[in-house]
């Protein structure tokens, strides 16, 4: 099978920001930046606590996300890096025909199936070596999105 990639990344789901404590971020962007929170929710299987902060009515979204566990992504990142982007996250239609024109283009998927993110979303990541040292996560919207 060939995947035609054209335009199937429709728009940025959201940039991933790991912080180290939510409240005190989700704090931040409502007053100094003016976002509001659209959304928030722990994901075990990701260990992280993590608030949707709305970027105007772009449709585009930062991501907050404060660990939960200490052997959790976003805690290693955070012991290595510290605070700071994590991911970026694009918006596609299907996952399923995405996850086969990145693999036959050579990208490294983290997940053999798509795992289950925010509000019911269906995602996967690609491996930040195969993508030029960025973390791409691909983001299928769930119906509560
Ligand atoms: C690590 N590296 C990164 C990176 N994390 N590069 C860019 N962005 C990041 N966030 C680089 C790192 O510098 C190393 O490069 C190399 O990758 C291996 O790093 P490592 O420290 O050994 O880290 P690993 O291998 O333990 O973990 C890296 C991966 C991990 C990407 C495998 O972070 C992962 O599984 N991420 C996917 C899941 C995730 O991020 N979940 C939290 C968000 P050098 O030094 O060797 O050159 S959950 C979410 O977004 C949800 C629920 C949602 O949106 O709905
Ligand atoms: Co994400």
């Amino acid at each position: 099978m060939t995947v035609d990639m054209t335009g199937l990344f429709t728009q940025i789901d959201h940039i991933g920001i790991a912080v180290p404590d939510l409240d005190a971020a989700i704090s931040m962007y409502e007053n100094a930046f003016g976002m509001k929170m659209t959304h928030r929710e722990f994901n075990d299987e990701q260990g992280v606590e993590e608030a949707m902060m709305a970027i105007g009515d772009s449709g585009s979204f930062i991501q907050l996300l404060a660990p939960t566990r200490e052997d959790s992504p976003i805690a290693k990142q955070l012991a290595k890096k510290g605070p700071g982007i994590a991911h970026m996250g694009y918006r596609v239609a299907d996952i399923e025909p995405v996850m086969e024109g990145l693999k036959e283009a050579g990208m490294t998927l983290l997940y053999p199936e798509p795992k289950t993110g925010t509000a019911g979303s269906r995602i996967n990541f690609i491996h930040p070596k195969s993508a030029g040292g960025v973390l791409v996560e691909i983001v299928q919207p769930g119906d509560a999105h």
